[in-house]
């Protein structure tokens, strides 16, 4: 329908697959589980699906702790069910992700159980291993993303170990060219099974300052604050032979052909521009963009964090879109079941690539969860300062039998509590569910190329109202989102494509109406 590559005019859908579907009665989501409920993915309209991780793990991080990078995780199946899964996919004509972990392992992986096991280990130097600092303490200032020094001390050894996250993710060492050549290996078993591409994980974390130096202390920190703020992590991310690395990866991606790679990269809109690449030596084709999640909910908020994203760009770096996802709060949850409503169309009518969380085209919230029932190691580290991120991995729920039809047992984490009414099976005959909203605007996109790679513009709209303009060639569409509980003014005139409430449409938006006209 236009000469876009499908990564671009095409959308993401991503699932946990612990919180998916549950096929042997364990209470956790497995890949058998994800093949029975393709159907669901497939009359939604997305394009691709993202898995997050599902290798062989501990499970210390619930998956991005990998003990082996070319398996499959016994709770989620083995080979053959995902080669059977990626069958399914790709005979429904759509995409299959998977999560690469590159900046640490699992510590029981091989290569780390080998790596220390001794200072003369031949893999010793495929992590990061130091001498203790003068005072026999870390080797430096740097703080691991869950809190407390980002260094382990091995007392067999003498030596300390980097990890950025839990210490059972030792950071791999992407400087050592054997592992950096074994990691594009794991690229390669993938891509030769057929995946069409990889969200990779912390991309921007991979390679670290030579010489370690301390991280400058953050000047707006304050107590309460995530521990991992107190300092900005300028030595420790972003540096630009994780640049050079990462165009090696896509080097590797574009000689498979059609294959994608999203960067999981948190950054200012100058430094996160830079992980496109240059057209000659590009990098990964989506540079994560998390700026709907980070930023407030208000129109004049969103105007300028999105005219400032879109000038930010290269000319040929495709921008891409997400509200949730497996570490953030719900989305429903973090504005309001009716704002919600309004975020499935702004997500799925900017320029560029939405990523959808599952569970959030059923308007799902957020529940406290028991604290014996608490498994998040972040939340477990720094109780109440992180997200509580168990919080928006609830498990899905399909229909009203028990355990929501997730499981034949009670699952690994609580159902959110209105799970009887919101399923999906409920909201699929209910033209006024957030899923028929969803499923609406996914089709929208489908029918108007203009929404789904055409130009866009803002356009001038009153106090509370985010309004822009998509326009491919002569076809024009126009979308005005009130962002208050208050009637506002329509910003243009327009027949109506689709308003976030009924069908009946007037010359005001109505309080949280979002409308899509041409
Ligand atoms: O998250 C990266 C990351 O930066 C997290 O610290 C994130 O900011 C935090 O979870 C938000 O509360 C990725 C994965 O998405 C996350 O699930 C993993 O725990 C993390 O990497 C380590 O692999």
């Amino acid at each position: 329908r236009n000469d876009h590559p499908w990564w671009e005019s095409g959308t993401v859908y991503q699932i946990y697959p612990r919180s998916f579907q549950d096929s042997d009665g364990d209470g956790v989501g497995d890949l058998a589980g994800i093949e029975r409920r393709l159907d669901h993915v497939a009359a939604l309209g997305v394009d691709a699906i993202w898995l997050s991780p599902i290798f062989p793990s501990p499970m210390a991080d619930f998956g991005y702790d990998v003990a082996d990078y070319c398996g499959v995780e016994p709770v989620f199946g083995d080979l053959d069910a995902f080669d059977r899964l990626l069958a399914a996919v790709h005979a429904r004509g759509l995409k299959l992700l998977l999560d690469f972990v590159p900046n640490h392992s699992s510590d029981q992986h091989p290569w780390f159980v080998d790596s220390r096991s001794g200072r003369d280990s031949p893999k010793r130097d495929w992590y990061i291993w130091r001498d203790p600092g003068p005072d026999g303490g870390p080797p430096n200032n740097w703080i691991s993303d869950f809190g407390g020094s980002a260094w382990e001390y091995d007392a067999a050894s003498g030596q300390y170990y980097l990890h950025a996250f839990l210490k059972q993710q030792p950071d791999l060492n992407w400087r050592n060219p054997d592992l950096k050549a074994a990691m594009l290996d794991v690229m390669r078993f993938w891509f030769d099974r057929g995946v069409d591409g990889f969200r990779i994980d912390v991309l921007w974390h991979i390679v670290k300052a030579e010489g370690l130096p301390d991280n400058p202390p953050n000047p707006y920190w304050r107590p309460g604050i995530t521990e991992r703020d107190r300092l900005i992590q300028r030595h420790s991310t972003d540096q630009p032979e994780a640049h050079a690395i990462a165009a090696g990866m896509r080097a590797l991606a574009d000689s498979y052909g059609g294959r994608v790679l999203i960067g999981e990269i948190f950054l200012p809109n100058d430094r996160h521009a830079r992980w496109y690449g240059t057209p000659e030596r590009p990098q990964v084709h989506l540079p994560f963009n998390f700026q709907l999640i980070e930023n407030a909910w208000d129109a004049a908020t969103l105007r300028a964090m999105i005219a400032a994203y879109e000038a930010s760009l290269p000319p040929y770096g495709w921008p891409n879109w997400v509200i949730g996802s497996h570490d953030a709060p719900r989305i429903a949850a973090r504005i309001g079941e009716a704002q919600a409503r309004v975020a499935a169309m702004l997500l799925l009518t900017l320029r560029g690539t939405p990523t959808l969380y599952q569970g959030d085209e059923l308007g799902i919230g957020q529940v406290d969860i028991p604290p014996d029932r608490v498994r998040d190691p972040q939340e477990l580290r720094q109780p109440g300062i992180g997200i509580g991120r168990d919080r928006s991995r609830t498990p899905m729920p399909w229909d009203a039998s028990p355990h929501a039809g997730f499981s034949t047992v009670e699952p690994w984490l609580p159902l959110n509590p209105d799970w009887p009414t919101r399923n999906v099976a409920a909201q699929e005959n209910d033209p006024g569910s957030m899923l028929a909203l969803y499923r609406r605007l996914l089709a929208l996109r489908r029918a108007h190329p203009a929404l789904a790679v055409g130009d866009f513009r803002l356009l001038e709209a009153a106090d509370g109202v985010l309004a822009y303009e998509r326009r491919d060639g002569d076809a024009v569409v126009r979308v005005a989102l009130n962002l208050t509980d208050w009637e506002r003014p329509m910003p243009f005139v327009g027949e109506a494509l689709l308003s976030t409430l009924d069908a009946a449409t007037s010359d005001v938006l109505r309080a949280n109406e979002g409308i899509i006209t041409h």
